[in-house]
């Protein structure tokens, strides 16, 4: 189907969200949708390898039969399906600023234009009513938490968002252990596809286990829905690795990190700021190994997010036919 330009859908506010017109018709048919966070844009790779990265990541999610709908904010107003045009313009501008939840109203009512981290993209899919997203690597409890409280805001956001969260773990340079422990505090469950340990999104492992294993994507999409089925609005976090041969050790990674740490500090790089730059510094010091391993994971994750998406949707069906 030809991709036109966004739609508002029934109910939502069209000065506020905008829909794309191939997302809506999927969304009211009860078809599968995956929402995509878009901070990666900017801020990942540079271009134009991100916009190559971003259309074959589009590809992976079409391929497993399910709609992507990547987030961004756009001229003062929420756009769920970003455009071949919206993607360009996030691709080739390293400028346009990262929104987390607490920048989204500043920023909508500014007119401004925003790359979307994972909290704000979920409270963009909870309006359209998408009920899966996928990301490489969450957001989560920095390593300096005890002194700086750095925590992301993606972990509280899976507090309020009614949303199956497909992901490698979190991000490398996070502590895995201190994440899950937030998550089992706030209630969010967190399921291994296929795998005992909490993925580190560069490597297979982050040496911590997950709390649930499912080795069926229906089972998996069962549990979600009776999870939601008890008036728990919340996430539900499905993770899976890195292939195995594209996987970083994570010694390797860990000795880029020390080194990119200890820059940050001296370079006063706090905040938001901290991911992308550790992310970059990782990448310099591993000579591009972790761009190929980037690419090879945010790909496996998002055409996992799709056959997911696909599960959820027949899980959803089957309930409504038995008027469960
Ligand atoms: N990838 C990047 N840069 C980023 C992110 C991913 O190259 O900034 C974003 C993700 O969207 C994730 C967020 O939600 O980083 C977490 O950042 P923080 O630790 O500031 O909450
Ligand atoms: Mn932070």
């Amino acid at each position: 189907m030809l991709r036109t330009t966004p739609t508002t859908v029934a109910g939502a506010d069209p000065a506020l969200l905008a829909v794309d017109e191939e997302v809506a018709e999927a969304l009211h048919e009860g078809r599968p949708v995956v929402a995509l966070e878009s901070s990666v844009i900017p801020h990942g790779l540079p271009y134009p390898a991100n916009l190559d990265l971003a259309h074959d990541i589009d590809a992976a999610v079409r391929a497993s039969g399910a709609v992507p709908a990547r987030v961004g904010i756009l001229d003062g107003r929420i756009v769920v399906g970003m455009s071949k045009e919206h993607l360009e313009r996030f691709a080739s501008d390293p400028g346009i600023p990262k929104v987390s939840t607490r920048d989204l109203g500043i920023v909508l009512a500014g007119g401004g234009t925003g790359a979307t981290t994972v909290s704000s993209s979920l409270v963009a899919a909870d309006l359209a009513g998408i009920r899966v997203f996928s990301v490489a690597g969450i957001g989560g409890v920095h390593r300096d938490a005890p002194h700086s409280f750095d925590i992301s805001a993606d972990l509280v956001q899976f507090t309020r968002s009614r949303t199956a969260v497909v992901c490698a773990g979190a991000k490398s340079m996070l502590h895995p252990a201190w994440t899950l422990e937030w998550l089992e505090t706030a209630g969010i469950p967190v399921i291994g596809y296929r795998c005992d340990e909490f993925p580190a999104y560069f490597s297979v492992s982050s040496g911590v286990r997950n709390p649930h294993r499912l080795d069926d994507l229906r089972q998996i999409a069962a549990a979600a829905v009776a999870h939601w089925d008890t008036g728990t609005a919340t996430s539900v976090l499905v993770t899976h690795p890195i292939a195995e041969a594209d996987g970083i050790p994570s010694e390797d990674v860990e000795a880029a990190l020390a080194e990119a740490t200890t820059l940050a500090e001296r370079d006063g790089v706090t905040g938001p700021a901290i991911t992308p730059y550790l992310l970059k510094a990782i990448a310099r010091a591993t000579e591009g190994r972790t761009s190929a391993a980037n690419r090879s994971v945010l790909l496996s994750t998002t055409a996992l997010a799709g056959e997911f998406a696909v599960q959820l949707s027949l899980e959803l069906a089957a309930r409504e036919e038995t008027g469960r």
